[in-house]
């Protein structure tokens, strides 16, 4: 089986022990590669690389960094059809999918900061001739990076690009459910000629691998994305170290559906909300409240859409939903959906896992599932589940809603759908979302901030407030 290496100073290396274990395709249950099984003298090696790399990188100028991170975009393009298919057999979502929307932000991502870094300005505050202050950004030292499973390296790059093109140097831990195209990139760093040790990557499990990252006295700078237990984790552990934290964590995102809303549009966008990426994107819209007038044709509309939804392998063009991620979230899923029947929750559709012919027929497939009369304050409405499973809950006024929509402890993203504009953006200032979408889902524009609030997260990256959180602002005072 192929040894996935850590990337350490340059270098592919073997973890320090010598031990590994087994990485699984999601599409047909088999393992298929094998995943450096870190530990501290692993952190530490890298950490004490990136740290020598960073008395070089943070001096080198703005415009070199741009080329050499523009170089490296281009070299990940070069390699896209690799890595479109590699992400797809380690993460299970189908090869279309990783076409059009994962690894196009890859290079995306590297370009975006590169570039945004030769447009940066800094902040000067006037004291009426006495004096001038000036504002420097500057770097801090080595960030962490890690980053999840749902999208590997669209989050991973999304992390390093930033941190390496605000002058910082970088230790990330990628998911180790899906560690396949990190393991790639490493690759193209050294194709590209990245300087060494600008970039480390190191394989393993979360706690093992991610205790001694986070709570390493060189790494005062962490951006995690994952789940809200990790999260909390490594808020709790990093601050008594205060460390800078920025943290992007679950969600239970609200889709509403007004009864003025363009109805097709909606009903196709809902579809697209719940169930892209087999549901595992922390923006999915997992509870659909439709307002009472169209309900019952809306809820037949949806049904129609979904039953034409084809659940199959991830190579083909034809399936819309691949393998969820691993075994022990395929049954997390399968779990919640039972739990959510025992609440009184009707299927209206799905509910079971698929077991494809042939050689996939020990792949993680589950239908996508719609479910209804479920109470808005149930667990199944409160909690995250992070699969192709979205509940349906009509309201009958605005005010309603918004208190429904607002009733978890998330609050990462929203979609309105509605033709009253002033509906739409009264609606928005009042759900507690640090992302609003209105009359659409998931359009992403890199340079907004990004984040949620409550336990959806601490902070907001993406264009300059990624910078800003790479760097550290020192204020000079000049006396006139
Ligand atoms: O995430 P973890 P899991 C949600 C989703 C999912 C749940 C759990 O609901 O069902 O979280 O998923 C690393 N110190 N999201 O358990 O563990 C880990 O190795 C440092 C939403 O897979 O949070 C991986 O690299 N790092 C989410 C990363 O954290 C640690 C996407 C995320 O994994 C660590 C994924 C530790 N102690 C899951 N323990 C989103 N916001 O998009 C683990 N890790």
């Amino acid at each position: 089986m192929e040894k996935i290496l850590n990337y350490i100073n340059g270098e592919l290396v073997e973890p320090i022990n010598g031990n590994y274990f087994d990485n699984y395709n999601p599409s047909n249950g088999s393992a298929y590669s094998l995943v450096p099984d870190s530990e501290k003298a692993d952190i530490d090696h890298a950490v004490a690389a990136a740290k020598e790399a960073f008395k070089t990188w943070s001096k080198t100028s703005k415009q070199e960094r741009s080329d050499i991170l523009m170089k490296l975009a281009d070299t990940i393009e070069k390699h896209s059809e690799e890595l479109i298919i590699a992400e797809s057999k380690d993460n299970g979502k189908p090869e279309s999918l990783a076409r059009a929307v994962d690894i196009p932000r890859a290079p995306a991502n590297f370009r975006f900061f590169a570039t945004a870094i030769l447009h940066e300005h800094s902040e000067i505050h006037e004291m009426d001739g006495v004096a001038l202050n000036y504002t420097l950004r500057q770097p801090i030292g080595v960030a962490a990076c890690i980053s999840p499973w749902n999208l590997p390296l669209y989050l991973l790059t999304w992390k390093i690009a930033p941190a390496l093109a605000a002058g910082n140097t970088v230790v990330a831990k990628p998911s180790e459910i899906t560690p396949m195209t990190a393991f790639l990139l490493s690759k193209i760093c050294i194709e590209a000629g990245l300087p060494k040790g600008i970039l480390n990557i190191v394989h393993g499990h979360g706690a093992k691998v991610g205790d001694p990252l986070t709570t390493h006295p060189d790494t005062p700078i962490i951006s995690f994305t994952g789940g809200t237990v990790t999260g909390k984790h490594i808020a709790s552990v990093t601050a008594p170290m205060f460390k800078k934290i920025s943290l992007e964590l679950g969600g239970k995102n609200p889709n509403i559906i007004f009864a003025d809303a363009n109805f097709d549009k909606a009903v196709k966008m809902a579809v697209k909300a719940a169930f892209s990426n087999q549901g595992q994107i922390c923006l999915c819209g997992s509870r659909l409240f439709v307002q009472k007038e169209i309900y019952a044709d809306f809820k037949q509309a949806l049904l129609d859409k979904v039953s034409q939804l084809t659940v199959g392998d991830p190579k083909k063009e034809s399936s819309n939903l691949g393998a969820v991620v691993s075994k022990a979230h395929m049954n997390k899923i399968l779990g919640k959906i039972e739990e959510g029947k025992k609440l009184g929750g009707k299927i209206l559709t799905g509910g079971n896992r698929v077991i494809l012919e042939g050689n996939l027929k020990n792949g993680y497939y589950i239908e996508p599932t719609v479910i209804e009369s479920l109470p808005f304050d149930c667990s199944i409405n409160q909690e995250e589940i992070f699969g192709p499973v979205v509940s349906l809950i009509p309201f009958e006024s605005e005010e309603e809603v918004i208190e429904m929509a607002n009733s978890t402890k998330y609050g990462l993203s929203a979609s309105i759908f509605t033709e009253n504009i002033s509906k739409g953006h009264r609606v928005a200032a009042n759900i507690d979302a640090g992302v609003v979408w209105i009359n659409t889902w998931l359009l992403r524009d890199l340079r907004i901030p990004f984040g949620g609030m409550k336990q959806s997260g601490v902070g907001r990256e993406g264009g300059f407030k990624s910078l800003h959180f790479f760097t550290e602002p020192k204020n000079v005072c000049v006396k006139i």
